[in-house]
């Protein structure tokens, strides 16, 4: 069985948890406390040099780590990775996206505004940009999503798994969701697949 090393609200953990769920892959989840500093932890440094979650365990005792390369391992050879040559590079596309101009914002802006709020007023102008970046992703999204029903080619994939992590809590950041109608209805259109369950369902799971 894969072992995956995760924390509770944590975009990127859940969507790993999300895709294994939808294609019912059995794991062993081994929770981590960001929020005390175990990530940098002397125990958790040896199983995971890079200090982070989630990392993952494959069952024959290979390690991953980044929640995209981890998508796109488990998905390889079903449903959620599109056999196209072309298509398969608009995955890699969207999720390279997503760890570049997505999550790097609207991560950080929820964390400041819902998850440590104690540090909000010292953090307000990083806040304000990472806002700012943040509407920019979803203003890109919306435009795609306006013409598409998901990602790629028209059909539920990883690539929607990736994206949706951080985007089903960008209202938490204070992201207004109601600018962006599109994405709002793919985040409606995800929540109807089959086995879909929601982060906080999946983080309270054994
Ligand atoms: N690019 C990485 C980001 C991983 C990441 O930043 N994880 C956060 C939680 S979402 C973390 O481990 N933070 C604790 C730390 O940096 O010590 C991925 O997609 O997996």
């Amino acid at each position: 069985m894969h072992t995956l090393y995760t924390t509770l609200g944590s975009g990127n953990c859940y969507k790993v948890q999300l895709l294994m769920h939808q294609l019912n892959i059995p794991f062993r989840k081994i929770n981590i406390d960001v929020l005390s500093g175990e990530t940098k932890s002397p125990d958790y440094l040896a199983i995971n040099p890079n200090g982070k979650v989630p990392f993952l365990i494959l069952s024959d005792g290979r390690m991953l780590g980044e929640s995209n390369a981890m998508l796109l391992h488990l998905a390889e050879g079903t449903e959620f990775m599109p056999e196209d040559r072309f298509e398969r590079t608009r995955v890699y596309e969207w999720l390279f996206w997503e760890q570049s101009s997505h999550e790097p914002f609207i991560s950080p802006a929820r964390f400041w505004i819902a998850i440590m709020p104690e540090g909000r007023e010292e953090k307000a102008e990083q806040i304000a940009q990472w806002q700012e970046r943040g509407n920019q992703a979803l203003k890109f999204m919306d435009k795609h999503l306006s013409r598409h029903d998901f990602l790629v080619g028209d059909r539920y994939s990883v690539a929607d798994i990736g994206l949706y992590g951080y985007t089903c809590v960008a209202h938490q950041g204070e992201f207004d969701m109601s600018s962006y109608p599109a994405v709002s209805a793919w985040l409606n259109r995800i929540e109807q697949t089959t086995h879909y369950s929601p982060m906080m369902d999946l983080a309270q799971a054994a």
